[in-house]
């Protein structure tokens, strides 16, 4: 088979990926182009969940076209599911169609197909062949790191993102701290926020800011759901970020409060550690129970600082303006270390500029 237009409409398929609206979420993204001697008969990507998947989407164009796909090769993104679950098994589908190849980048990690979807079109006599290209499928992964994380560990791709200064300020000591970043990076703050699931704040930011947190000034389809880590129910009922409904997470009952809270929108729920703080790994499996595959999180320094100690971030998103502001807060509290080597350690996965500020995306080792 010719490698180089396998990879070529490879790449075809991850662009369709991203046609795909958030609203697939808690599906992954996929793309599906079918190809038979060197003409595209057809191509799709994966609709709003509870409609069809990228193969489905692709057979559909094809017929629409008036093509017949039998003996043609299909390219996909991730391996075509085996199971009943809001629809039929793609397998099915592209082996019923008579496709006599299958390309995937890679296989799916949801345990009720992992592998199956493959198989059920090797046992038909359909050739497949997946993985074949590692850095296409790196990319297919990255598409979708919400969802490959969730079906690895139960919990969600769980991002941080603060802003400050180039010396790691992110307020003065008299509690000044908007707009120390630029107006580029504070839109693109909102584009994050509008591809996560939901977003997870702490009560003291809640308490200081009465923000809204929702997605402003960038178009989506929905709002993500709103978290709020209030271990001891010290949120009013008339906070602004209740409107349109949030989940409250509390380390001490309060069966009152909690009815007024309910009144007002929200759901409370209570996981509690032994310190009678919320336990925020018990929060992020629940989170993943709750199909959260992305989760933004904008905190002050003190949830920042307990979310890392405790190992729930996978990713920072930092925003760093080109300006020093000498002391004041800073991004994240963290017990002091005796030694370098006791240093929590990142890896740089992307650096770039937005506006005047830099933007950096570090991952955790
Ligand atoms: C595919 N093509 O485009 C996507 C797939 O509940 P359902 O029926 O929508 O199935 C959801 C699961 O299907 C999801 O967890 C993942 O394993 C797979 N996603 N599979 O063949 C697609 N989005
Ligand atoms: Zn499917």
């Amino acid at each position: 088979m010719d490698k180089q237009a396998d990879y070529a409409y490879m790449q075809q398929a991850l662009e369709l990926v991203r046609r795909a609206t958030i609203e697939t979420s808690p599906n992954p993204k996929v793309g599906c182009v079918i190809v038979r001697e060197g003409q595209v008969l057809g191509q799709g990507w994966t609709q709003p969940v509870g409609q069809a998947h990228a193969e489905v989407q692709a057979l559909r164009d094809a017929a629409t076209k008036g093509h017949d796909v039998r003996g043609a090769t299909a390219y996909v993104t991730l391996e075509p599911c085996s199971h009943f679950g809001r629809t039929p098994p793609c397998a099915n589908g592209l082996r019923d169609a008579g496709i006599a190849r299958v390309v995937a980048a890679m296989q799916d990690a949801n345990p009720q197909v992992a592998g199956r979807g493959l198989g059920i079109l090797q046992e038909a006599g359909v050739e497949v062949e997946c993985g074949a290209f590692p850095d296409l499928a790196l990319q297919a992964r990255e598409l979708n790191i919400g969802f490959f994380q969730r079906m690895e560990t139960g919990m969600p791709w769980v991002r941080m993102k603060v802003a400050g200064s180039l010396d790691g300020i992110t307020a003065l000591s008299n509690g000044q701290s908007q707009w120390i970043t630029g107006p580029a990076a504070r839109q693109d703050g909102h584009l994050w926020r509008a591809r996560a699931d939901a977003i997870l704040t702490g009560i003291g930011t809640v308490l200081s800011d009465d923000p809204m947190l929702n997605v402003r000034g960038v178009d989506t389809p929905r709002q993500p759901q709103k978290i709020i880590v209030d271990s001891q129910l010290r949120i009013s009922a008339q906070a602004k970020v209740l409107q349109g409904g949030a989940l409250i997470v509390c380390a001490v009952a309060d069966a009152g409060k909690q009815l007024e809270l309910e009144h007002a929108g929200a759901e409370v729920i209570c996981l509690s550690d032994e310190n009678q703080q919320v336990d925020l790994p018990a929060l992020m499996q629940e989170l993943g129970r709750r199909q959260i595959n992305e989760l933004h999180v904008e905190a002050g320094a003190t949830l920042n600082g307990a979310l890392i100690r405790q190992n729930c971030i996978n990713e920072l998103l930092m925003y760093l303006a080109p300006k020093l502001l000498g002391s004041g807060a800073g991004l994240f509290n963290l017990p002091e270390l005796n030694h370098v080597d006791e240093a929590r350690a990142l890896q740089f996965h992307e650096v770039s500029r937005v506006g005047d500020d830099l933007r950096i995306l570090a991952r955790f080792k």
